[in-house]
């Protein structure tokens, strides 16, 4: 059974504000703890595109790109199906009847496209050992931990963030969902010249999208007339993407993502978080991303 098809009385109760449990150090739900054999042993393929990322860096904008581009900027076509179903997150589950993301992956004829957050340690090996694609897209940690935040607040599958100034610190700990924000991205920048995987970044897809979605194209070997581009840039824009029911997840019950409190496709602006941290919060923020981030050669903009 698939998430929209599921209705509210089904879900309160047995859905909602999942147990979590750590997984090698790292915080995910205890449902996906408990599949843990079945994700690590994942097949996959080398014609598989992945999409990686830190929850909240940028993934299904990502994603609606991707489909853009894999479809020749055919609306309709991307029009098919929920971002969720049309690219199975392989780690995620919600209990039975629901599909789970490998059950999606595992159905889905080749070439498929899958989201993931796990952070690089813990990628199922077959995707290397297979040589998949990957683009990684990271996103600078204050708008990312704001966006988070919100999402937390709205979304019943995930724990509750609590207020504004635990989720900072549950958030510098690494004690969110799929871990340290800080290793996540560092882990992922140190591997990226290794294997085939673009590293992108949120805040270069808002200053130049078109210059973004080029190098998509060149890491996907795909070419295609400047016209349709242009299409992908308009179809994929924040406003755009916002009306669109097949990418804003309005498709699913309530129960599970409470829009009225906050909405998925929710601001999209560089520079957000300064609507949210006091500066003491964000000299603190700073001073630890420092000690953090030391003797990494990634960098990120907190504006543009
Ligand atoms: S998730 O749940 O982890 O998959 O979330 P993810 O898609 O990674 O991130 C959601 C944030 O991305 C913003 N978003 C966009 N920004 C700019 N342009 C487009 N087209 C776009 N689509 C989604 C979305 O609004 C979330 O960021 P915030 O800051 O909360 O607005």
């Amino acid at each position: 059974m698939s998430l929209e098809e599921i209705k509210d009385h089904q879900l309160v109760g047995k859905y909602i504000q999942p147990e979590t449990r750590e997984v090698n150090g790292v915080l995910l739900t205890k449902i996906m703890s408990d599949n843990w054999d079945n994700i690590w042993n994942f097949q996959a393929k080398p014609d598989d595109l992945l999409i990686a990322s830190y929850a909240k860096a940028g993934t299904t904008w990502t994603q609606e790109i991707v489909d853009m581009i894999q479809n020749d900027g055919d609306v309709q076509k991307c029009q098919r199906a929920n971002t969720f179903d049309r690219h199975p997150f392989i780690e995620w589950a919600l209990p039975p009847p629901l599909n789970s993301g490998l059950d999606l992956a595992n159905k889905m004829p080749s070439p498929r496209t899958m989201k993931t957050h796990l952070p690089v340690q813990l990628l199922p090996p077959s995707f290397w050992k297979e040589n998949s694609k990957i683009i990684y897209v990271a996103r600078n940690p204050k708008d990312l931990l704001v966006s988070y935040y919100h999402f937390s607040r709205m979304t019943r599958m995930m724990p509750d963030p609590g207020t504004w100034e635990e989720y900072i610190e549950a958030f510098k700990a690494g004690k969110v969902l799929w871990g340290s924000w800080y290793d996540h991205v560092k882990g992922w920048w140190d591997v990226k010249d290794q294997h085939r995987i673009l590293y992108l970044f949120y805040e270069d897809m808002k200053e130049d999208p078109k210059r973004e979605i080029q190098k998509i194209l060149k890491f996907l070997e795909k070419e295609m007339p400047e016209e349709v581009l242009n299409k992908i840039i308009y179809h994929t824009s924040f406003d755009v993407m916002k009306q669109n029911p097949m990418a804003n997840y309005s498709t699913l019950p309530t129960v599970l993502m409470d829009q009225s409190i906050s909405p998925f496709i929710r601001k999209g602006m560089p520079g957000d978080w300064k609507n949210y941290f006091t500066v003491a919060q964000n000299e603190e923020f700073d001073k630890d991303y420092q000690k953090k981030m030391a003797g990494s050669t990634l960098t990120f903009r907190t504006e543009i």
